[in-house]
């Protein structure tokens, strides 16, 4: 087993109702990023699930008619069948009732308590129900709608259990000064709306309603959501019983990426350190809060009735042209948009014209000029096999930055220069000319690019993959980073003529 861990975690999603396009984002990043580590050697641990908890699931099963636990089953259902069809490979899906997860909660919950991190008062506020979270006067309108969700926040005034933030000031402030959020400027949104802002203590129990966990220490206090939803990170890895995963992932040997939506960036960067401090955990390595998906200028949410379903795309476009838009289109430091003319332009400017057209156009010269297979000769020292190594680095760069759209783009400008070579050489006359080592190199040369390209591109088209090798003479349980980086690939004999990703016109 290799020494290098990592841990790649998503939000767990309110199975309120079906998921859209915006849940397909973060979690398709944290699977290419999960897929890339694997191929680089680390042992992966990628966590998923669904946060199910809480008063607004509580009062979607009343209006279904049904109790909440069989509300909530049939939505969970959906979540996997999604997760399948976009070849999501989680290494767990975490339920927030599953059993395991309940039992842990509860104890860190007695620990924090018996630790005086956890304290009984009285606490009044402002409640945002469908973002189960309590809010400052900056999150709302002059009538009290959050401004997020466009809900009119309630009155809250109960007795509850608060967790002892306000202690953990300077631990904050001291997180906040090292990089591990990104991007940059959330950080001084945290700092100066919450953490230099009379940092208050957070609610952490409700008294109004019972679909949630039970402390053993009350009858009448149910765990409010953000604690219980929080802990998922660890108690999927067994904190409190058998830690032997925790150990591995959860350790100062593993690199710990958690990514989320901005709007939760405060409950990750604030309240989730200031748990795993309490609890003598360290604080992930890397909270990745990446922008919106908008649409028409407003967060494309459940909430707001304005979302794209992720099931529609994959059954018009594939899933490895979704992936592919999420990954590229989608930077996570901007908020991004999606429309069908957007993914048709991204798709035919991209896959059909430059990668597509690159492979069909090299198979085809492999074939026809060589009989589906190049005589083996030395491409070292050609300026596209230089470039193809550049890309390599540049990519590489980029994702162990978790800079996916970046990394892609490198991949796509060797597919630009493979393609600008074609023009440039002019093979078909080097073939007329009779220069038949000239154009044996060339398209040794455009070759090994495009199996570079292929290779790069394997996190992201996993679908497509196989057959791009297989189109270049390429036999995937042959090929490695070392054999692409050392250039030891093993080319068998070009016969297919596919057409791998087709133009769409609409
Ligand atoms: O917040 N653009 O669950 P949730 C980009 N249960 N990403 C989006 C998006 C959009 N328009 N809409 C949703 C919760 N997302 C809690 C989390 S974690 C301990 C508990 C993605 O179902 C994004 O990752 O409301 C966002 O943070 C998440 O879905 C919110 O999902």
């Amino acid at each position: 087993m290799s020494n290098k861990n990592f841990y790649v975690t998503t939000p767990i999603y309110y199975p309120s109702g079906q998921l859209h396009i915006g849940h397909a984002y973060t979690t398709v990043l944290a699977d290419i990023i999960s897929r890339y580590k694997i191929e680089n050697g680390y042992n992966v641990f990628f966590l998923t699930g669904s946060d199910e908890h809480g008063q607004k699931i509580e009062t979607k099963a009343k209006e279904a008619g049904v109790d909440p636990k069989t509300y909530v089953d049939k939505i969970v259902v959906g979540f996997k069948e999604l997760w399948k069809e976009l070849d999501v490979e989680f290494g767990r899906f975490i339920r927030t009732t599953d059993e395991d997860h309940v039992e842990a909660v509860k104890k860190i919950f007695t620990k924090l308590l018996k630790q005086d991190d956890i304290y009984l008062s009285e606490y009044k506020g402002k409640y945002c129900v469908s973002c189960e979270e309590f809010l400052t006067r900056e999150q709302m309108d002059e009538s009290f709608i959050h401004v997020v969700c466009k809900n009119k926040a309630i009155d809250f005034s109960e007795e509850s259990y608060m967790l002892r933030v306000s202690k953990y000031q300077k631990f904050l402030v001291d997180l906040f000064k090292t990089n591990f959020l990104v991007p940059e400027n959330r950080k001084t949104e945290m700092l100066n709306n919450f953490i230099n802002n009379n940092l208050e203590d957070l609610s952490v129990t409700r008294v109004t309603f019972d679909w949630g966990i039970k402390i053993n220490e009350s009858d009448k206090h149910i765990i409010y959501v953000w604690l219980d939803a929080l802990s998922n990170y660890i108690t999927a890895l067994g904190w409190g019983s058998d830690e032997k995963l925790l150990k591995q992932f959860w350790s100062k040997d593993s690199e710990v990426l958690q990514i989320v939506g901005k709007e939760i960036t405060r409950f990750h960067s604030i309240y989730w350190p200031v748990m795993l401090k309490a609890l003598g955990l360290k604080t992930p390595d890397k909270l990745l809060s990446h922008g919106w998906i908008m649409a028409k200028n407003e967060k494309m949410s459940k909430s707001l009735g304005n979302v794209v379903d992720p099931r529609e795309m994959i059954k018009t476009y594939g899933s490895d042209a979704v992936r592919f838009y999420i990954a590229l289109n989608l930077p996570t430091d901007n908020d991004g948009s999606y429309s069908d003319e957007l993914m048709v332009e991204s798709f035919n400017t991209n896959l059909a014209n430059n990668i597509g057209n690159l492979i069909s156009r090299v198979s085809n010269m492999i074939i026809k000029y060589s009989n589906g297979k190049l005589k083996p000769v030395d491409i070292s020292k050609s300026k596209l096999f230089r470039s193809a190594q550049d890309t390599i680095v540049a990519y590489d760069k980029f994702m162990n930055e978790y800079k996916y759209s970046k990394a892609i783009e490198a991949v796509l400008e060797l597919g630009n220069l493979s393609n600008k070579l074609i023009e440039d050489s002019k093979p078909w006359d080097l073939d007329k000319q009779n220069k038949v080592e000239e154009l044996n190199l060339l398209l040794s040369e455009l070759q090994y690019s495009i199996t570079t390209i292929n290779y790069l591109l394997k996190p992201i088209l996993v679908k497509t993959y196989e057959i791009m090798m297989n189109q270049m003479g390429v036999n995937i349980k042959e090929i490695n980073k070392e054999t692409v980086v050392k250039n030891k690939i093993i080319y068998n004999q070009v016969s297919e003529k596919l057409v791998i990703f087709k133009r769409i016109t609409i």
